[in-house]
């Protein structure tokens, strides 16, 4: 049979634009409420029971089998072996990427990750002080959602911002369990172990790593087991239990953001070869059958011509089935007014990723507000963001770039405020928080003020 891509074609100036437009942007997380309770009885019993629990449930899910967890630790010379197995291609891109991945978030860092302080006339000091997490967990999928990419996007900024301990859960199936699958596989007693990931955790930094997965491995990092140390903040994407397990995990520990689908937008004007948007779209949509790919364009031509390439792309894509049903199923290509009125529909959208695919894209970006990553001009792919170009490829989706930002070295770091008040300054706000004090009734809190004021 063949495959046929057939992103719905809207266009602003019909009357039924609206309604279309809603129904194709739709997308909610699923909470299924068995998935839930599941997760939560797996969290319960490896809080109670430690190691022994993970190691039940790395047995009936992963097939998995180990007298101790300390038989699923991976050691740095696990990482070095994988890494000095790749073929010196594969080597120098990963470390390539690692480094403009490490430049980036460095420079991240002095922007916005250093302390500061100020002081008053009075001198007094006022400031916030900058300093690290002490130990994150990042969560690395197996299967086909396993990206050696996304251990670098999640391991290196933790790193940049001065974590003392990485530590990494990777679910590793036996061979021939349910569970396994994904490229890179490797034999071995320890299970079907991911040679890119390992080379990457190598790269990357990774402190120590553990073959293990799902909920259980979320609630191992966050509450510790007689093996696993408890961390302070779990990163990283995974499958349905995964989410489910960091989001009841939180407040115990930190967690980064629950990421949806991939989304591309691309905003065209008509300028770039259509081939390389087509292109651009199944770049997303190549992900996940739910992921979503757009293109905003006023000239309906070039719209007809992006749709004859994506034929004849199509059928030669190792991944057509899932970029079809991506693209049938949640895809659309825009026919707008003008590039004014696709901005403005690309912030009400505010996708993952946007790319301004145009000769001015420096005309257009000061009207494009919300979005995870804009890619700016013809020549920067969004897939060259997703590898190398520097900036975090965790980014914010379905719609919550209204609200949050990339992964960052922020992430990784938090503040405490610093106050010194001088003898001098002591006077002045003494008086302040006696007043407001007594307002609130508080005795102690303004006599706390007023005993240090001169008399
Ligand atoms: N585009 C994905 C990240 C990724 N792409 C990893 C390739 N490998 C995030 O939306
Ligand atoms: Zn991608």
């Amino acid at each position: 049979m063949d495959l046929v891509a057939a992103p719905a074609r809207l266009s602003t100036t019909s009357a039924t634009f609206e309604a279309e437009f809603k129904a194709r942007l739709h997308w909610s997380a699923d909470t299924d409420a068995a998935i839930e309770q599941r997760v939560a009885d797996i969290l319960a019993d490896v809080q109670r029971r430690g190691d022994e629990a993970v190691l039940d449930y790395t047995r009936r899910f992963d097939g998995l089998e180990a007298a101790a967890l300390k038989d699923l630790e991976l050691s740095q010379a696990d990482f070095k072996a994988a890494f000095d197995s790749l073929p010196a291609a594969q080597r120098a891109a990963l470390q390539d990427a690692a480094a403009r991945v490490r430049l980036y978030h460095e420079a991240q860092k002095k922007a916005c990750g250093e302390s500061w302080s100020y002081r008053d006339e009075d001198g007094t000091l006022l400031g916030q002080k900058v300093t690290p997490l002490d130990r994150v967990g990042i969560y690395v999928p197996g299967g086909k959602a396993a990206y050696p990419s996304s251990l670098l996007m999640n391991a290196i900024p933790a790193h940049v911002a001065g974590v003392g301990e990485i530590i990494m859960v990777v679910p590793t199936p036996a061979k021939g369990s349910v569970a396994t699958g994904g490229a890179g596989g490797q034999s071995s007693g320890k299970g079907e172990r991911n040679v890119l990931v390992l080379a990457a955790a190598h790269v990357a930094g990774v402190t120590r790593a553990f073959t293990i997965g799902g909920a259980q491995a979320v609630a191992a990092l966050a509450y510790g087991t007689q093996t696993v140390p408890a961390v302070d903040k779990i990163t990283g994407p995974g499958n349905a239990y995964v989410a489910a397990a960091k989001r009841r995990v939180f407040g115990t520990v930190g967690i980064d953001m629950i990421a949806g689908p991939s989304e591309i937008l691309v905003l065209a004007d008509g300028s770039t070869p259509p081939d390389w948007v087509a292109m651009d779209l199944f770049s997303q949509a190549e992900h996940d059958e739910l992921a979503q790919s757009i293109l905003l364009c006023p000239d309906a031509a070039y719209i007809a011509a992006v749709q004859a390439e994506i034929d004849r792309l199509l059928p030669q894509m190792p991944r057509a089935a899932i970029i079809a049903k991506s693209l049938n199923g949640r895809g659309a290509l825009i026919h707008t007014r003008s590039m004014e009125e696709a901005c403005a529909i690309s912030n009400r959208i505010a996708p993952e990723h946007l790319e301004v695919s145009s000769r001015e894209p420096h005309r257009w970006e000061p009207l494009l507000k919300h979005a995870g990553a804009i890619f700016l001009g013809a020549y920067t792919s969004e897939s060259l963001g997703d590898y190398c170009a520097g900036p975090n490829h965790v980014l914010p989706t379905s719609g919550t770039a209204r609200f949050s930002s990339p992964l960052g070295v922020y992430d990784f770091q938090k503040r405490s405020s610093l106050i010194e008040v001088s003898e001098a300054g002591a006077q002045k706000l003494g008086l302040i928080a006696a007043e407001l004090a007594y307002g609130e009734g508080l005795q102690a809190h303004a006599q706390a003020a007023e005993m240090r004021l001169k008399r």
